[in-house]
């Protein structure tokens, strides 16, 4: 599948935390970080998204949220993944940044969807972590958004809280109009 010039890839929270050793890791979470490196530099829209916390925010345990505490902003959990090529990174999306709201998709109080129409964009492929909580939500919102949606899913994992979530995950994304595809197949 060719990549044209108004597609864009949105890498979502491929963030220490949710990788192995991290706070609040995805199994095999930092997997994801060899197809996207490959597949980066197809695309003249590379967009990072992150879960940017402040300390008590209302998704953590402590103030009975369902997390551990995570990708608390400015902390090292919630830098991308240090091996994860940032040089083609032209648009940096925060999220989930006040207390008292927690956001899933890159698009939920953001100016994500208004930034890739500035730019002309039209296709989104989405890939990072994780598949059964933020890849998800934001793959969905893209579709609201009237993006023509792609999920690369060998550059996706997911947390998997219930057996089979991931799975789940993916074919409500495909339901709702996304296109699975792989990183091998764009060229
Ligand atoms: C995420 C759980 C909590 C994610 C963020 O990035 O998928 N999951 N916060
Ligand atoms: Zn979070």
């Amino acid at each position: 599948m060719k990549i044209e010039p108004s597609d864009a890839l949105i890498i979502v929270d491929v963030q220490n935390d949710f990788c192995p050793g991290g706070a609040l890791a995805v199994p095999d979470g930092d997997a994801v970080v060899e197809p996207i490196n490959r597949v980066a530099p197809l695309f003249s829209h590379v967009v990072t998204t992150q879960d940017w916390h402040p300390p008590h925010h209302c998704s953590f345990k402590e103030q009975g949220g369902m997390w551990p505490v995570h990708c608390v902003a400015g902390t090292s959990g919630a830098d991308l993944h240090p091996q994860l090529n940032q040089q083609a990174v032209h648009l940096r999306i925060r999220k989930a940044d006040t207390a008292e709201r927690d956001a899933y998709s890159g698009f939920d109080h953001t100016d994500l969807a208004a930034q890739l129409r500035q730019r002309g964009v039209r296709r989104v492929f989405v890939c990072g972590l994780a598949t059964d909580y933020c890849v998800r939500a934001t793959t969905l919102d893209a579709l609201k958004e009237g993006f023509v949606t792609f999920v690369i899913t060998d550059a996706v994992r997911g947390v998997d809280v219930q057996p089979g979530d991931s799975e789940k995950a993916l074919r409500e994304m495909q339901e709702a109009g996304a296109t699975m595809v792989t990183s091998g197949e764009l060229g």
